[in-house]
Order: C-alpha cells, then sequence, then structure tokens
C-alpha cells in the first residue's frame, strides 16, 4: 500500500477536545483580568478593532435568546495559509471543519490555494469529507498549500476583498506568523463595514509568536509548530552525536531555523545537550567589560563594547574547540541559530543601513535593486560611489567608509548574502544565508594561529598512548618521557608544546637516541603523533524545511485541533480582529483554556523596508528566564571538557500517542516555573 501503517495512524487519530467544547453549542465572555498599552498609531490605523478584549469560550448560556440558533447557522467561511509551513496546520483545518459541519452541515468552507494569493486571485477549492480526512494529523501545509504574499497594497486589498465579498464569506481564516496577523488585522479592519469576519491563528515553527498582556500574563505561550519542529531538529542533531561520538573525528555545525528569535536553538540545547549552543539574544546582550573599564579610565565610552562581534564569537566557538582538544575530543556538536547574524553588531548595523538606502532611493528591493545592478561588482560598485558622493536626501553617514572597508573584508559569499533579495514582508532571509560557513572560516584562521603557538593540540589519554607503543613492540617508559611532557590532567598527557611537525619530532627521538637518523620513524610513534596534532574538521549542516514539514507531534496535534475549535467558537460568537489561542499550555491538558485575543493592541512600529511599520511584535528569547538560565547553568556540563564521557541526551522520535511529560516543549515546562 502507498500508504504506511503509521500514517494510517494518524489519519485515524483523533485528538481530545478541550472541556467547554464538549457542548453542543459554546458562547464568548469577555475576560478582564487583561491590560494592553496600546500604540498611537495602531489606534489610528485600526481604529474599529482596537477595543476588542480578550474573550473566554465558554459553555453556552441558555439564557441567550436564540444563542443556539446564531451558533449554528450556516456559514461559509475561508482559510489560508500564509507563510512557512508548520506541523499541525492541517488539523487547525479539520478542528474548524469538524467544529463547523458538527454545528450546521449546511456550512462550507472553502481553502484559498497557495497563501495570500489565493484570496487575492479568487483561487481556491471547497473543503469537503474526503479532502479534509486526508491530511489529518500529517505534517505539511499540503492540503492548500501555502504562499508569502503579503496583502498590502490598495490594489491586493481591493481584489481580496472582492474575492471574499464574491463567495458571500462570513469569515476568513488565516493561519500564519506574526506578518500574516499583522495583515488578517487590516484585513479585519478592512472588512468591518461588511461584517466579514477575520480571525488569525498563530502558526510559525519559530516559536516567536507569545502573548503576554501589559503585566506579563500569558495569553499564547506558543506558535504552533514550534514543537514538532524542534523535537524533529533535536532528534536528527541527537543522532549526529551518537555519530559524533563513536567515530570522534567531526565537529558538527549545526544551524537551526528560526528567522530571528533563537526559540528553536534554545529548546535543541534543552532536547540534546549538544557541546556548544549559541542563543542570539544572549551575544547581543554581551558586554566587554574589560574594554569599557579601558574606556572609561581614558575619559571616554566605547559603545562598540555592547553587543558581540563575528571576531569575537569566533574565539569563543574556539575557546571550545581547544578545551575540548585537550582532553582527546576532537569532535563536538555546535548549535548556532539561523537568526545568529541578526545580533552580532555590525553585522545588523549592515542589514539597517542597507535596508535604508534601498528602501530611501525608491526601489523596490526584489525588482529593481537587482535589475539595476545585477552583478555583485555592481552593487558594491554602487556602495562605494555612495560613500566617495552621498547622494541628496540621504544621511552623509549612512554608509562610510568604515562601513566599506568592513563590509570588503567580508568574503564574497557573504557580501552576496547581505545583499539579496528581502522576502515579500521586507525581511532579511537569514535562511538564504550559511552562516555556518562565515563563522567557520573565522574560526578555522584562529585555530590554526592558535596550533601553531602550541596551544590547540590533543590530549592523548595515557592509557591510549601507552597501548599503541605495546603493540608497536615499543617501551612507553622509554618512549614516553621524550614524546610527552605536560601532564596537565590526571590520567592525561600532552604532547610536547614544541613538537609540531615529525621532523622535530624525529630530531627529538634522534638526539635522545631512541633513533638512529636514518631509520625510519615507529609507526605506533607516527600514530600518535597523527592523533595528537589536531585536524580540524567538519561537517556542516541546516535543520529547517525538513522540519517545518515534519509530522506533528501529540502536542500539536491536539493544540491545533482545539485551535480550530476555538476558531470556529469565535465565528460564531461574532468575533474579528481576533487570534485564536490556547492559554496554559505550559500546563497538562485539562488546564488548556481556549481564548480569543485582539490583534490590534498587540502590535508596534517595526522597521520593514527601511520604514516604521506596524506589525505584531516578535517575542524574543528572554535571557531573564528559566529556560535560558537552565541552558547558561549547564554550559560547561555539556561541553564536557573533561576526560570521560559527554552528557548528550537521547529525545526520541516523534510520536502521535504519548502521555509523557515529555508532550510538552521543555522551554514551556521550564519557563513556568517563573
Ligand atoms: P514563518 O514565520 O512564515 O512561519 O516562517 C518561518 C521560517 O521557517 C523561518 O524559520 C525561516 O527563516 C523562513 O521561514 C524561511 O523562509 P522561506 O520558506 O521563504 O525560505
Amino acid at each position: 500500500s502507498p500508504i504506511s501503517e503509521s500514517v494510517k495512524e494518524r489519519l485515524a487519530y483523533r485528538p481530545p477536545t478541550c472541556g467547554v467544547f464538549q457542548n453542543d453549542w459554546t458562547g464568548v465572555e469577555p475576560a478582564q483580568a487583561y491590560r494592553f498599552e496600546i500604540d498611537v498609531q495602531a489606534r489610528r490605523e485600526l481604529p474599529d478593532i482596537i477595543g476588542n478584549p480578550v474573550q473566554r469560550i465558554v459553555p453556552p448560556d441558555q439564557a441567550v435568546e436564540d444563542g443556539r440558533k446564531a451558533f449554528q447557522r450556516a456559514r461559509r467561511i475561508g482559510i489560508v495559509f500564509s507563510g512557512g509551513p508548520a506541523p499541525g496546520g492541517h488539523n487547525v483545518i479539520a478542528g474548524l471543519y469538524d467544529a463547523a459541519k458538527r454545528a450546521n452541515p449546511d456550512s462550507r468552507i472553502f481553502g484559498f490555494l497557495v497563501g495570500p494569493d489565493g484570496i487575492i486571485e479568487g483561487d481556491y477549492v471547497e473543503l469537503d469529507d474526503a479532502l479534509v480526512d486526508a491530511y489529518r494529523n500529517l505534517g505539511g501545509f499540503t492540503m492548500i498549500r501555502t504562499g508569502r504574499t503579503k496583502i498590502d497594497t490598495p490594489k491586493k486589498m481591493a481584489l481580496a476583498k472582492d474575492t471574499i465579498l464574491g463567495l458571500g464569506l462570513d469569515a476568513v481564516v488565516v493561519v500564519g506568523g506574526d506578518d500574516s496577523n499583522t495583515n488578517a488585522a487590516f484585513l479585519a479592519q478592512e472588512l468591518f463595514e461588511s461584517k466579514v469576519q477575520i480571525i488569525g491563528v498563530p502558526k510559525t515553527i519559530d516559536g516567536d509568536i507569545q502573548v503576554r498582556d501589559a503585566d506579563g500574563k500569558i495569553l499564547c505561550a506558543m506558535s504552533f509548530g514550534f514543537h514538532s519542529a524542534a523535537r524533529a531538529f533535536a532528534q536528527a542533531i541527537s543522532n549526529l552525536s551518537n555519530d559524533s561520538s563513536s567515530d570522534i573525528k567531526y565537529w558538527h555545525i549545526c544551524r537551526v531555523m528560526g528567522r530571528v528569535a533563537s526559540h528553536l536553538a534554545l529548546e535543541v540545547a534543552l532536547q540534546t545537550h549538544a557541546n556548544l549552543t549559541f542563543i542570539g539574544e544572549d551575544l547581543a546582550d554581551y558586554v566587554d567589560r574589560q574594554r569599557l573599564e579601558k574606556a572609561r579610565q581614558a575619559g571616554t565610552v566605547d559603545y562598540t563594547a555592547y553587543g558581540m562581534t563575528l571576531r569575537h564569537l569566533s574565539r569563543v566557538i574556539c575557546d571550545a574547540i581547544v578545551q575540548r582538544a585537550a582532553v582527546g575530543k576532537n569532535y563536538g556538536i555546535l548549535v548556532i541559530p539561523e537568526g545568529l547574524l541578526e545580533f552580532i553588531n555590525e553585522i545588523e548595523v549592515f542589514i539597517v543601513k542597507l535596508n535604508t538606502i534601498i528602501a530611501n532611493y525608491n526601489f523596490t528591493h526584489d525588482r529593481d535593486f537587482h535589475a539595476s545592478f545585477p552583478l555583485l561588482s555592481q552593487k558594491l560598485d554602487y556602495l562605494g560611489r555612495l560613500v566617495r558622493d552621498p547622494a541628496p536626501g540621504l544621511a552623509p553617514n549612512i554608509w562610510n567608509a568604515r562601513d566599506d572597508e568592513l563590509f570588503n573584508d567580508l568574503p564574497d559569499f557573504f557580501q552576496e548574502g547581505l545583499l539579496t533579495e528581502r522576502d515579500s514582508h521586507g525581511n532579511f532571509q537569514f535562511s538564504q544565508i550559511p552562516t555556518e560557513k562565515l563563522v567557520l572560516d573565522l574560526v578555522k584562521d584562529y585555530l590554526r594561529i592558535l596550533r601553531d603557538q602550541g596551544k590547540y593540540r590533543i590530549g592523548i589519554t595515557h592509557d591510549y598512548y601507552r597501548k599503541i607503543l605495546h603493540r608497536a613492540g615499543l617501551d612507553p617508559d622509554y618512549y614516553g618521557p621524550v614524546l610527552f611532557a605536560n601532564y596537565d590532567q590526571p590520567g592525561h598527557l600532552l604532547l610536547k608544546e614544541n613538537i609540531i611537525s615529525l621532523r622535530t619530532l624525529k630530531n627529538a627521538l634522534v638526539s635522545a637516541d631512541i633513533l638512529d637518523a636514518e631509520e625510519a620513524v615507529p609507526e605506533a610513534i607516527e600514530k600518535i603523533y597523527k592523533a595528537s596534532v589536531p585536524q580540524f574538521k567538519t561537517q556542516t549542516h541546516f535543520y529547517g524545511y525538513d522540519g517545518r514539514g515534519t509530522d506533528p507531534t501529540w502536542f500539536d496535534c491536539t493544540y491545533t485541533y482545539n485551535l480550530g475549535l476555538t476558531v470556529f467558537s469565535l465565528i460564531a460568537n461574532g468575533a474579528t480582529g481576533q487570534m485564536a489561542t490556547i492559554r496554559n499550555l505550559e500546563h497538562g491538558f485539562d488546564q488548556w483554556e481556549p481564548l480569543g485575543v485582539p490583534i490590534a493592541p498587540l502590535m508596534r512600529l517595526e522597521e520593514r523596508k527601511g520604514r516604521l511599520t506596524l506589525v505584531l511584535e516578535k517575542s524574543l528569547v528572554d535571557i531573564k528566564s528559566p529556560a535560558f538560565k537552565v541552558v547558561k547553568a549547564f554550559r560547561e556540563p555539556w561541553l564536557a571538557a573533561v576526560p570521560g564521557g559527554d552528557q548528550f541526551r537521547r529525545p526520541g522520535p516523534i510520536l502521535l500517542q504519548s502521555d509523557k511529560e515529555e508532550d510538552r516543549p521543555i522551554t514551556l515546562r521550564l519557563n513556568a516555573i517563573a
């Protein structure tokens, strides 16, 4: 059969539903406990939906006259996926479909095809049992596919409106990330008078839609898809740690998706105990105290002391590599977040400056900029001209000689990367840049220096060296003292600092009368020598699209199915400009509470395409959170730069049904302790 047993099991599975959904119909009730600090611009641009309250989905109030009738009237609802796929999306549709059909079998659900383009172009499919049943609990957004188009011009908005009104829709559901929910809010405003309701659903593997009110109360702890993607990445990286600690010859450099925020890298660290994991938000917080103090003594302030530079970062990595090598571990797992560069001072400055330059020149980045300057050399020439001859209207110091110098210092592929097309939302496309390659080049340079200085060398265990000398018929007590000097660690010895080539090693043996000048170096010694001169061998990996397409975990299956049910309850109770969320995800399923959260009050002004634009605020890793503090506290043990085993953790595969504590993201569980 083309359908595997595990897929059959997934298709047949029905996730449990929150208590409130056991009722024939549901009501909503404003939850007064929440407060928002509203942006003036949001108030101006979204006047009709800015005052929406948080709403709880509650059991039916039989006293409400016609409540049941209103809930159960036949509706026409459209749904669209927007942005990158995230495991669980199909269950949002399934939940909405089941709830709508249960309320009234005459209700009709339409899926817009290939993202918001489907709304703009009126391209859709009507969902039926067969289509919905073919994707239950399965990964991907294959059922109706997805796209990144933004409904961001009056023309696109007018076309979208035509489609929605033409289809006679009562409501449209936008399943998307921060940008897509921003879109949903504007659509809700635009269609407010036409009485078409717009409901958003928090989707993104990046995990950066986390909603709190002004007092820090959690309304949505995590977007769906995060848990499954993190578990898929963790499983793959854990497999690498098994391989790496078996053949002990590679450092695996793993770049993990997450456009800006490092939530995925954090979860992967907690799941796998990789030797070294960087969290972008932590790097941005770095302060070079020595440099600051030096400047203070000179009576100045050194702003470059704030935040980490690329060079500094590469030194931190080298330090870890050298420390592990010293105890004989010339291998390991390094995890870097996709958005790392966003938190590196000098790169962030480049990105903002380039965005501003391109926007100020009225270039559409994707089209005009690349058409005007198709070759990298032309783009660089253009930037060079800006340094010499800043154009009118552009601040003269926006691209200065220092920028030019630093920029030219970067490898070509990376310069090209910085100048690549932004996505349709104006985001810099970190997923297109091999960050790990840039970092690796710097690391290799620095390791070479450390090796020449004799600081990067491999510790060979005492037992290992005795064993191979014995095997070659050589007396370890006789050869040992000449070959090795520093007994730095008990039970370990290091190749004498100055012996850095086989020829020098041979000379040492000859002058100690162990070897005749004409004789070949014994094989055993050659072997020890080779093993003690570090070869920094790496394998690079990018964990992104694979995890995005994985089948959902039990957590995401259940979360998304209940989100679908929540969406329908909100629609049937007249809500618009709301995002469906579930509170208490960090706790057990029996405590989950479906909510509608108003989108407009969550919006803030952010720089996009060089301009300040209203968007839903992204949530970054909080370096004061318990989850981050745990990763920080365990840095040393997980680096395992001591003799003995590593502390790798095996998270195990993604399961559809399981009632283990692990079924929730570890970051959620830890942060709930706060
Ligand atoms: P969404 O925010 O749309 O969910 O997408 C997240 C993401 O997977 C990022 O982690 C990644 O940077 C980006 O999409 C990749 O985008 P693309 O699919 O356009 O290559």
